[in-house]
Order: C-alpha cells, then sequence, then structure tokens
C-alpha cells in the first residue's frame, strides 16, 4: 500500500475526519435530545394518572333541561368552590357534565362511556328516576358510586347496591305526605290521579293514591298517559266525574300543558303533584292555572338552609339565575363526594383510591355537614331521615317561583331507619319487663 503525502491528500484527509467528527458531535445531540424527550414526554402520563374526575348526568336538553341545569350546575359551583381539598393532595379534580336527556337509553349509553374513564370516580345523577334506575345498574357493575340529587323512586336504594345513594327524600313518604295533606286540610273526598308512565311518576302516583284510599277518599281514577300536546282524551273523564282533586304523578313540561287545558276545558277541581312540578317552567307553561295548585317537593326551599344563603348568592353570580330545585342538592351532593375523596386518598397513603374505597367513603357518611344541612346515610344509601315540604303556587311570574309560601313540612325515616328505631323501641321495652 502506498501512502500518498501530498498535500491535497492531507487536507482532503482532515476535511473526512473533521467531517465525521461533526456528525459524531450530531449524533451525540440527538442522543441526548432523544433521551431528554423521553423524559419530558414521561411526565404528562404521571400527571393524567393524578387526575381525578366527577361526573354528572341530567338533562342538559329538551323540556326538562331547567332541572338539569340546575343540578349540574351545582355541581360544578361545588367543585369549583371546594376542588381545592383534592387538588392540595396532589390531584387535579375535573367536572364532566353529560346530558341523558331524560331518556333511560341515553343516559345508559353515557354510563356506559362514563365507567370506560378511569378517572371518574364518582357520578351526580340522575333527575329521572326512570334513567338513573337502568344507569346506575353500569355504575354498580363497575363500584362507581353515586349520589342522586332528585331521584326520589324507592328502587333507586331498595336494590341496596353499595354505590347507590340519594340525597333527597323518597315517593313512598312523599305519596303519603301529599295524601295527608290533601285529606286533613284540603278535607277532600274525591280525587282523579294521573301519572306519567315513567318509574317516577307511576310509582309516586301509586303510593298517593294508596294513601288516600287507606284515609277513605274515593279514588275516581287512575291512568297514565304519556301525551305532551292534546289532553282531550284525559279531561273528559275528568270534567264528567269534577272530583275535588287531580292530582298528576309526573314532570312540570307534560303536567303544566294538562293543567292548562284542564281548566280552560271547564275542570274546577284542586290541582296537586309532586316534586317534578318543582320548576319555574310549570308557570311559565300553566300560567294563571296553576296558580293555587299545592305540590310536594323534598327540595327545601333555599330559604330553609342557613347555610343556603350564600350558596344562592354564589350560584347567581355564576349562572346568571336563580337556583332551581335540586341545585343545592347536587351541591350537598357533591360536597359528599369530595369529602369521601379526600379520605379515600387519606386511607390510600395519598395514592389514587380505587372506585370502590370511593364508594365505601361515601356510604360512610355520617352528619356531615352540607349546605341543605346535614346527612347520614343508612345501609341502602338514603338519608337516614328526610324532609318533605308542601307548598303552594302563588303567583304566575316565574321569576317569582322562590317565593311560594311553605305551607308544611314534615320529616320522616328513611325505611331501614323506621326499622332501626322499631328494633330499638322494642329491645327498650323487653328490657324494662325483665
Ligand atoms: N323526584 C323528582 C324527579 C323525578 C324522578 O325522581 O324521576
Amino acid at each position: 500500500m502506498r501512502l500518498d503525502s501530498s498535500p491535497e491528500s492531507i487536507i482532503s484527509q482532515r476535511v473526512q475526519e473533521e467531517t465525521h467528527m461533526r456528525m459524531f458531535k450530531l449524533f451525540a445531540v440527538v442522543a441526548v435530545l432523544a433521551l431528554i424527550g423521553q423524559v419530558f414526554a414521561a411526565a404528562p402520563v404521571s400527571a393524567q394518572d393524578k387526575v381525578i374526575k366527577i361526573a354528572s348526568q341530567s338533562p342538559l336538553s329538551g323540556g326538562q333541561s331547567l332541572l338539569g341545569t340546575a343540578i349540574r350546575n351545582g355541581a360544578e359551583l361545588a367543585i369549583m368552590q371546594l376542588g381545592k381539598q383534592v387538588e392540595e393532595l396532589g390531584f387535579k379534580l375535573e367536572f364532566v357534565p353529560f346530558d341523558d336527556q331524560a331518556t333511560p337509553d341515553v343516559g345508559v349509553a353515557n354510563a356506559q362511556n362514563i365507567v370506560n374513564d378511569a378517572a371518574i370516580l364518582a357520578v351526580i345523577g340522575h333527575l329521572n328516576s326512570g334513567v338513573a334506575l337502568p344507569s346506575s345498574e353500569i355504575y354498580n357493575r363497575e363500584n362507581l358510586v353515586m349520589i342522586s340529587p332528585a331521584n326520589t323512586n324507592v328502587r333507586i336504594t331498595d336494590r341496596g347496591y353499595p354505590t347507590v345513594n340519594r340525597v333527597c327524600g323518597r315517593d313512598d313518604a312523599q305519596g303519603a305526605a301529599g295524601a295527608d295533606y290533601a285529606v286533613k286540610e284540603l278535607k277532600i273526598k274525591t280525587a282523579f290521579v294521573l301519572h306519567d308512565k315513567t318509574a317516577y311518576g307511576e310509582g309516586v302516583a301509586t303510593f298517593f293514591a294508596q294513601a288516600l284510599e287507606e284515609a277513605g277518599v274515593e279514588v275516581v281514577g287512575f291512568e297514565g298517559t304519556t301525551e305532551t300536546a292534546n289532553f282531550d282524551a284525559v279531561i273528559t273523564p275528568i270534567l264528567a266525574q269534577q272530583p275535588d282533586l287531580v292530582y298528576f304523578g309526573g314532570i312540570y313540561n307534560q303536567a303544566a300543558v294538562f293543567f292548562r287545558q284542564a281548566r280552560e276545558k271547564g275542570v274546577k277541581s284542586k290541582f296537586m303533584g309532586p316534586d317534578g312540578m318543582d320548576s319555574s317552567d310549570l308557570v311559565k307553561i300553566g300560567g294563571e292555572a296553576v296558580v293555587g295548585m299545592i305540590y310536594t317537593t323534598t327540595a327545601g326551599p333555599a330559604s330553609l338552609y342557613p347555610a343556603a344563603a350564600q350558596f344562592v348568592e354564589d350560584y347567581k353570580k355564576q349562572f346568571g339565575a336563580s337556583p332551581e330545585a335540586y341545585a343545592a342538592e347536587a351541591y350537598a351532593a357533591t360536597q359528599i363526594v369530595i369529602n369521601a375523596l379526600v379520605k379515600a386518598i387519606k386511607e390510600n397513603k395519598g395514592e389514587m383510591p380505587t372506585r370502590a374505597q370511593v364508594a365505601a367513603a361515601v356510604r360512610a357518611t355520617e352528619d356531615f355537614e352540607t349546605v341543605i344541612g346535614k346527612i347520614s346515610f343508612d345501609a341502602n344509601g338514603d338519608p337516614k331521615v328526610a324532609t318533605y315540604y308542601i307548598l303552594e303556587v302563588a303567583s304566575a311570574d316565574p321569576e317569582k317561583w322562590g317565593e311560594n309560601p311553605l305551607i308544611t313540612s314534615v320529616q320522616a325515616p328513611s325505611p331501614l331507619t323506621a326499622k332501626e328505631m322499631m328494633d330499638k323501641e322494642k329491645m327498650d321495652e323487653e328490657k324494662k319487663d325483665k
């Protein structure tokens, strides 16, 4: 081999060496950048692991969206104001509202999406028991806790699911409270009872009618209808009988149309309904026809809760409207969830809790102070004691809905609490006799 030592060859060799060196440096820089990139790429993944989400499900569109939006807003306000309790423990708390459209199929499809998101650890919802019942089957299968602000159907909690709770009352007690008032104060002798054929409407109408009959009132008609526009077929038999009272077990958007048409057609009976009537849209749709109507509700008027004054002010400021029924209950339900999350994270030594741990912490809620008062859950997820309010519609002006006078209220224990009280009484009696 012959070595070429000419000046041109030496220069060419140096150029080659420098080129290799530059390429080596370039590779080194690329390698280091790739390593740094990997480190930074890993950071968002671990930050994502630290996200906890609370979902809500309620109708945000359609005829019942006024109450559904109130539920979403109540939950959102609580997360905005109290989320820092969870964030101080190193987790980002996010709110994910879903629109169930007051439709069981939509609620179930949303529920499936909700359980598929591992970051969702609790659900606030629903408005409609007929949507909550099938949706909560899915939550329960995945240990995902639900607290309902508004579902009053008895089967919500009577299934005994460890994940299903509510902060409102129940339709067995609501129906009985309404019937008691109708018998003792309105002194009715005959009643026509309608319902909307939903789990809620039919359920509460059945309890109401049963309690009337037990008190000696003649229930001259008990019918379900899904009509929303022309109620002639329902009104005709009512007109023929002119009962003392007409009761509609259902929701305001349908019932208000019925009540208006019934008055226009000459029905003179007193009108009454359950908490599904508790919305300013009842008078917006029903007008003067529903003024003087009596309704029961398990959503206490905000003026009754000392802690609710601030809530009402903050809600108006945030959403530009007065809170409708069940907004404060949604806030209270979210307070309970946040409290349970904090407990579950601490019990889990600062790590992300499982859904089952959060569900257990919610169910253990005892004497917890919320915006609607102290709440303790019984073993089925009912509040140990609930309050049932009876109000009268005072004005056809929707702006004055919040001023409807409270006629009376009654407290009733949940079935499990009532049984415990009776068992204790019996034991005390037995002890005394010994
Ligand atoms: N309780 C009022 C909302 C209707 C429902 O429970 O289905």
